[in-house]
């Protein structure tokens, strides 16, 4: 009778024989006909905030695959904190399709004084760059910011079936909460969200205005991003979940620039002017190149650094260095050239700047 309930805020499969897996409800509460349930992960994640590592967690390229099938329309979701990590390898999967929109999340989270069109064209810039031609809708899943403008382009297409889709935290699961919330569907449960990564491990479907459904999914990996690299507790210090801290340091001579235990820039002329980004709770901070080893190995205890990659790099004016999951370092009016040191397997980009007067 129970066979393949599903859980309304995860979507596993509910199963009451192994309390360590996803989708875990004690017999006598799984038994309890035609009620929306959700299982004890979610449950403790709701009230609690608890983020233990649980078994059966399927791939979830394979699971979006599956669903590509029923969608007519795909609303990716991107980081615009943690842009370029953001956008999943097998990008062609979701930019093939017909109907594609990218809503660009996080918007919240600018500086006061960015306006959201100018990080929006910014956005739509760097995608046309990867040759991806959508139409790009900056939102906030969390402040409910440009969920209209989101809708108005769901509502214009003749697709009625969308995959809310994208990595891991970009906030999938809160954006269908908030339209859930903001069309007054509050009687039933809505998505789980947490602020750990791999939070949804199937598809939901959530019908909302006018007919249209949207299916929330489980979050794609990204290749080279810190925050998978480090264990759940260091995760969560990592998502972009804060106003984007920007700090100026006028390094002077044996300065450098550390987070410790995650990532350094050590510029190879004195006096550097480097500008530190990060929308977490770890910081940039000035520190002399002599103490920079000790710097990093400042770390947690679980999963701390052991290999590190040194790389060269050289920053024109305006660019930004992005390291992937972390956060970034930015130069206006000289060259810099540098050694940046991040953990072996996290990726970088050098980018045009997000923040701030552009090269024209
Ligand atoms: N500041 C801010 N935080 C957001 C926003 N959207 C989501 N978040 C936060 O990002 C974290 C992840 O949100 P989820 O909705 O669970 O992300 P998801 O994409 O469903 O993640 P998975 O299910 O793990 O793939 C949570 O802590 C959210 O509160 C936003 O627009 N602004
Ligand atoms: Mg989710
Ligand atoms: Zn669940
Ligand atoms: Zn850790």
């Amino acid at each position: 009778m129970n066979k393949n309930r599903q859980c309304r805020g995860c979507g596993a499969t509910l199963q009451s024989e192994n309390p360590n897996a996803v989708g875990y409800l004690p017999e006598h509460l799984l038994s309890e006909p035609g009620k929306e349930l959700i299982c004890q992960r979610c449950f403790r994640i709701r009230h609690y905030g608890q983020h233990q590592e649980y078994q059966g967690i399927s791939d979830a390229e394979q699971v979006i695959a599956q669903s590509m099938n029923w969608a007519q329309g795909t609303i990716l979701i991107l980081d615009l904190m943690d842009f370029e990590a953001s956008i999943p390898r097998n990008i062609d999967l979701f930019t093939g399709k017909q109907n594609i929109v990218v809503a660009l999340n996080k918007v919240d989270l600018l500086p006061p004084k960015t306006p959201v069109l100018e990080a929006r064209d910014w956005a739509l810039r760097r995608l046309r760059a990867l040759n991806i031609k959508a139409e790009v809708v900056p939102i906030s899943s969390l402040s409910g910011f440009g969920i209209k403008d989101l809708l108005a382009a769901l509502y214009e297409s003749s697709a009625r079936r969308w995959l809310v889709c994208g990595v891991t935290n970009v906030g999938k699961s809160t954006l269908i909460t908030k339209i859930l919330q903001s069309q007054g569907k509050k009687q039933g449960l809505t998505p789980t969200t947490a602020r750990f990564p791999g939070t949804t491990v199937a598809c939901t479907r959530w019908a909302i205005d006018q007919g249209i459904i949207l299916s929330d999914s489980p979050g794609l990996t990204p290749q080279g991003r810190l925050t998978d690299f480090v264990c759940m507790d260091c995760a969560v210090k990592l998502i972009p979940s804060q106003r984007l801290n920007v700090s100026v340091y006028n390094l002077k001579s044996q300065g450098a620039l550390v987070v410790p235990g995650l990532a350094a820039f050590r510029p190879k002329q004195d006096g550097a002017l480097i500008i530190g980004f990060t929308a977490s709770q770890v910081k940039w901070q000035r520190a002399n190149i002599s103490k920079l080893d000790s710097w990093l190995t400042q770390s947690c205890a679980e999963c701390r650094v052991t290999k590190w990659d040194r790389v060269d790099v050289e920053l024109k004016p305006h660019q930004d260095l992005y390291i992937h999951g972390l956060g970034w370092i930015s130069v206006r009016h000289h060259s810099t050239a540098g050694e940046l040191i991040i953990p072996h397997g996290v990726d970088f980009t050098v980018r045009p700047n997000l923040i701030g007067g552009k090269l024209e």
